[in-house]
């Protein structure tokens, strides 16, 4: 059963009475390849969070951006009640959603330097062309420094923020992102499966094989893929790639035919537009294109059904 697009209540972008915050944070960083010590993210707190509570524990998910943009752009800061913004209020408000924690970082400022390092590679037995994007680089910040910083600063599951303590808690924590952001997921499904149980790409495909754009390698991506999940510890009720895009979004034609792709590989990804009874959806809007005013609507759609 395929999974449909319900579109975004109109009412859903309007101020909630019951608003979270949004917090403007710099965390720390080592071995940036610019030299400096830290780089700057956004996170939303649900209504309610009370950091004098460490009792109440909250699941986080991170979510990036598209090429060009940056970390400010879906939450802007705090005081500000951008529609992504609006949405998760309204979503926690009317009971869609439990509470949760939304971390926006951005993939721009690498630890490698792209320059002076091309030729390194990051992915194990795959003859791989040279990294060019930024993204490549994104998932080692992110166990490192990224994730430990944000989940013992705020009250989640993830203990003293210790790498056994991260892969425990993995079930709490998912991955999102749209366009390169959505490249950028893949790279996390890839290489920090033990991190993170929920997967949320959105138009945009994997470019694990081709380093760009790229709907003809879709069978062998997508070999790949499962390889990565058949060669973990997990099953997959322990992974879920729920992803969407639109049919007028620049993205379908390299993203629709890795997900079909993706899809026949059942013994990894089982489809189903209901996640008691599979692993794996793609949604397909129509009339969806390449912008956020759509992308939110997935979020809408998708985030249900993690946790
Ligand atoms: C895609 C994945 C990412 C795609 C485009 C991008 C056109 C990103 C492009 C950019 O940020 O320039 O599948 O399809």
């Amino acid at each position: 059963m395929k999974k449909g697009f319900k579109a975004l209540p109109g009412e859903y972008r309007n101020e909630s009475e019951r608003q979270g915050s949004i917090e403007s944070v710099n965390y720390p960083v080592a071995g940036l390849a610019d030299g400096a010590s830290e780089k700057h993210l956004n996170l939303y707190l649900p209504y309610g969070y009370d950091q004098a509570d460490a009792s109440k524990k909250y699941n986080v998910f991170y979510l990036m951006h598209g090429g060009g943009e940056d970390e400010n752009l879906l939450f802007g800061g705090p005081g500000q009640n951008r529609e992504l913004k609006n949405i998760l209020d309204n979503m926690i408000a009317n009971g869609d959603i439990e509470p949760l924690i939304v971390v926006t970082p951005t993939f721009y400022g690498v630890k490698n330097n792209l320059e002076n390092d091309p030729e390194e590679s990051h992915v194990e037995g795959v003859d791989h062309p040279l990294p060019i994007v930024e993204t490549d680089y994104f998932h080692e910040e992110l166990v490192t420094d990224l994730i430990p910083f944000v989940e013992t600063a705020y009250h989640t599951h993830a203990g003293d923020g210790s790498k056994e303590d991260l892969i425990a808690s993995r079930e709490h924590r998912a991955f999102g992102g749209f366009s390169m952001g959505s490249v950028t997921t893949w790279n996390v499904f890839v290489n920090a499966l033990d991190y993170f149980k929920y997967f949320m790409p959105l138009s945009g495909d994997s470019w694990a094989l081709a380093q760009k754009a790229e709907g003809e390698k879709a069978k062998e991506t997508a070999e790949y893929l499962a390889q990565v999940a058949r060669d973990s510890r997990y099953s997959p009720e322990d992974y879920y790639v729920l992803g969407a895009t639109g049919d007028g979004d620049i993205a379908y034609p390299n993203m629709k035919p890795q997900m079909d792709a993706l899809k026949e590989i059942s013994d990894v990804f089982i489809e189903s537009g209901d996640v008691s009874k599979g692993n794996f959806y793609f949604i397909e809007c129509a009339g969806g294109v390449h912008n956020w005013h759509w992308q939110n609507q997935f979020i809408y759609n998708i985030l249900p059904d993690f946790f």
